[in-house]
């Protein structure tokens, strides 16, 4: 039976999810049941002196079980990944980073009769034959990225785990997500990261993707208390192990520019499409999830005028 006490494990946690996640787990589970996993980058102060730090490869699963049972760690959020462009550049290294740890996870939670899962899918799990307005949470999964292969081999494996070995997974389909705590990470949406940088930066900014090019998008905050609130929930309310639709605001790259414009006046924007634009062009437009809304209460709280004054008002203090 799976223990009661929660022993966190954050794998990936100086990415872009486990830098905000981490320090939120922390704050609610009490700083020494989070254990922060980092693969090579050194960590930032508030992740290294906010409790265990360690490192190590989530391909290596000895590594891995080595810190699990140091701990005695019962939930893992396994975070490391390689996104979309990045994953295009070197598809071998996106299958390894994002296949292999995971599979490495899933077993390690077997042996160790841990208690819950978190793993992160993305809309990269949709592909062209998907319908791309409103995307229903049961569709057609024909991704065209290698990124967005292993999002659903990924969530295939969650739901395996959980039927056959009674694993208690738990997923969502990320959308593109924005922060100003980290740079942005080799994704397609990632240009409405690196639009507030080079925003308050340089005043200007060349969007890699073409107006009109709608994507489905979420501030931070909402991502970190959706993420949370789905881990919180009571098992029998999670009705879908493979890995839940999760929105909140959607918009083309001139929407963000006009809505930047707003606050720097001085601020302008061109586009120079290059090979992203094809993945982006792969993806919903808008996702529908009413699931995740149904089933274990998901609300979003900002929509893209409070997220730009936000980050603006943030990346703005950071960056002086
Ligand atoms: C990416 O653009 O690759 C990611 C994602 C949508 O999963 N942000």
């Amino acid at each position: 039976m799976a223990k009661e006490t929660k022993r966190i494990l954050v794998i990936g946690a100086v990415g872009q999810i486990g830098s905000e996640l981490t320090p939120a787990l922390r704050e609610k589970y009490g700083r020494d049941n989070v254990i922060a996993l980092g693969r090579k980058s050194a960590p930032p102060k508030e992740l290294a002196e906010g409790g265990p730090f360690e490192f190590a490869d989530a391909a290596d699963k000895e590594a891995l079980r080595t810190i699990i049972k140091k701990y005695d760690i019962d939930t893992v959020y396994h975070l490391a990944s390689l996104l979309s462009a990045t994953g295009e550049k070197d598809p071998d290294a996106a299958w390894n980073i994002n296949m292999v740890s995971l599979k490495n996870v899933l077993d390690l939670a077997r042996e160790y009769e841990m208690a819950r899962i978190f793993w992160p899918s993305s809309i990269a799990a949709f592909g062209p034959s998907t319908p791309r307005g409103n995307t229903p949470q049961k569709t057609i999964l024909e991704p065209s990225t290698m990124y967005g292969v292993t999002k659903v081999a990924g969530e295939l494996l969650m739901n395996y785990y959980n039927k056959k070995f009674g694993i208690d997974t738990r997923s969502i389909r990320y959308p593109g997500l924005i922060s100003w705590k980290t740079p942005p990470g080799g994704g397609t949406t990632d240009y409405a990261v690196a639009i507030f940088y080079e925003a308050i930066k340089q005043k200007k900014y060349t969007c890699f993707l073409k107006e009109g090019t709608y994507l489905p998008m979420m501030y931070m905050p909402d991502a970190i208390k959706g993420t949370m609130q789905l881990m919180e929930a009571p098992s029998e309310k999670i009705k879908n192990r493979f890995s839940y639709n999760f929105a909140a605001i959607s918009f083309a790259p001139e929407h963000v520019a006009a809505e930047i414009k707003k606050h720097i006046p001085e601020f302008t924007c061109d586009y120079a499409p290059d090979f992203r634009q094809s993945i982006a062009d792969s993806w919903p437009k808008s996702i529908n999830d009413s699931c995740a809304r149904e089933e274990w209460g998901w609300k979003h709280e900002y929509d893209l005028e409070k997220m730009a004054a936000d980050m603006l008002e943030n990346l703005g203090r950071v960056l002086k």
